[in-house]
């Protein structure tokens, strides 16, 4: 571990701004470009976190352009495709969602109201200016998240790309189950920007398109998809985040004045519904099936996100201690020991900042000190040793998908960078 020179930490400081600020298309920034030419999400929320360190202002924009696709049953799409481009595919026209600004049918890790906490604590005054008519549209989404979504206790996702986590060895089972010959031929072009052997496999992608035509064809309508969809799984990543997000909100409403009973309700719900996440047999959290009643047999780096959802679960810290002792820079998106293990490929072994991130916070929240300096540590040498990059081969550092990347760049400077100052 090595203690990062004043000097460089300035100079990766100024590259991370300029990242958001290139990345940045007005109003909403993109992942990358090239890759990934729409406004993701998650990545949005994460973006908003890395522009608080340096504009304020330009941060609570972030969310605000976010929530201006919100559909009217409260669910927050995973893209918004504000101006088409041929780069990427499946483009609206295959989502077929018909609306004003032009959106995927899924939604993605709720990390909004976390963030939004984030920038509110920064400077009260002008959150309490900003949060009306944002902390409407987050409950709207979170209250849609549990009318729609937590039939089983914990939160589950109807396509992979929800989790966030498309590839993850997680969903292979299931995936497996799901029809894919009628899909007609496309062209990917993911595999135009990036080596294909970090990207998921036709067979994943070929299942990724059927499931977006399965939603179509169900005009996106959440009950039919909960009852026929071949796909549906209890997430830890939006299980926990979710969690996260209602305790984070339930604080903004406290702040504003606002009754919180409804989200406190949600998060006893949540609370005693997650156990479902537990595999007894490995002795750790994991994704269920909610076809086969089967666990995935999956350690992800999502298991790892109980301390962020605030559960200290004292049978995790094993895995954790041996995560964090390597040799990784932090912890793999699919354990080490796992035999599906691929240091390359995407969700199934390769370390994630933003992941890092998460459960860094989760730790030093639940008063796991020295582990949570360990992963800030280890984050902040990986991408001081190999860039802003999507994410990195955990055992070398090797950086690995799209280069000059928003939220590794966000997560440098609201969080990895020394000059973070434990934010
Ligand atoms: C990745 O997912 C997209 C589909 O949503 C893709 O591969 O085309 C994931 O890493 C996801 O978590 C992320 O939000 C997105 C943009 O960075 O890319």
């Amino acid at each position: 571990m090595t203690q990062l020179d004043v000097n460089l930490v300035e100079q990766l400081d100024d590259q991370a701004r300029a990242i958001l600020k290139a990345n940045d298309r007005g109003g909403y920034t993109v992942p990358t470009d090239g890759l990934y030419p729409y406004q993701w999400n998650w990545d949005s929320a994460f973006a908003a976190f890395g522009f608080a360190r340096f504009d304020l202002e330009r941060a609570w924009l972030e969310l605000e352009t976010l929530f201006s696709g919100q559909w009217e049953t409260g669910m927050v799409p995973h893209i918004l495709f504000h101006e088409v481009d041929e780069g990427y595919f499946p483009g609206p026209d295959v989502w077929g969602c018909g609306r004003d600004l032009p959106s995927s049918g899924i939604s993605q890790p709720p990390v909004a109201a976390t963030f939004a906490r984030k920038l509110f604590e920064q400077d009260p005054a002008s959150g309490r200016d900003r949060i009306d008519d944002l902390f409407d549209r987050m409950i709207a989404w979170h209250r849609w998240f549990m009318e729609a979504r937590a039939e089983s206790g914990a939160i589950a996702i109807t396509h992979p790309w929800e989790s966030g986590r498309d590839n993850a060895f997680d969903w292979d089972k299931a995936m497996a189950a799901v029809d894919a010959s009628q899909v007609k031929p496309y062209t990917r072009r993911d595999t135009t920007h990036v080596d294909a052997s970090m990207r998921p496999t036709k067979f994943d992608y070929d299942r990724y398109i059927a499931l977006v035509e399965f939603g179509r064809a169900s005009d996106w309508n959440e009950a039919v998809i909960r009852d026929k969809s071949p796909f549906r799984m209890a997430d830890p990543t939006m299980t926990f985040t979710l969690l996260r997000a209602h305790r984070d909100l339930l604080w903004l409403a406290e702040q504003t004045g606002r009754r919180g009973v409804e989200i406190e309700d949600w998060i006893s719900g949540l609370e005693a519904g997650l156990g479902v996440l537990w595999n007894e047999a490995g002795g750790h959290f994991d994704a269920l099936d909610l076809r086969t009643g089967r666990h995935s047999g999956s350690l992800s780096n999502a298991s790892f996100l109980c301390w962020y959802g605030g559960v200290n679960e004292p049978r995790m810290q094993e895995h954790l201690d041996r995560a964090l002792a390597g040799p990784s820079f932090g912890i793999a998106s699919l354990s080490l020991q796992s035999p599906q293990f691929d240091p390359k490929r995407y969700w199934r072994g390769p370390v994630w900042g933003i992941m890092n991130t998460l459960i860094g916070m989760g730790l030093e929240e639940q008063g796991l000190t020295e582990q949570a300096g360990t992963l800030r540590r280890q984050t902040a040498d990986l991408l001081a040793q190999h860039g802003f990059a999507e994410y990195y081969n955990p055992l070398d550092g090797t950086p690995a998908g799209g280069g000059t990347f928003t939220w590794t760049a966000a997560i440098w400077l609201s969080w990895a960078s020394p000059s973070a100052g434990g934010r």
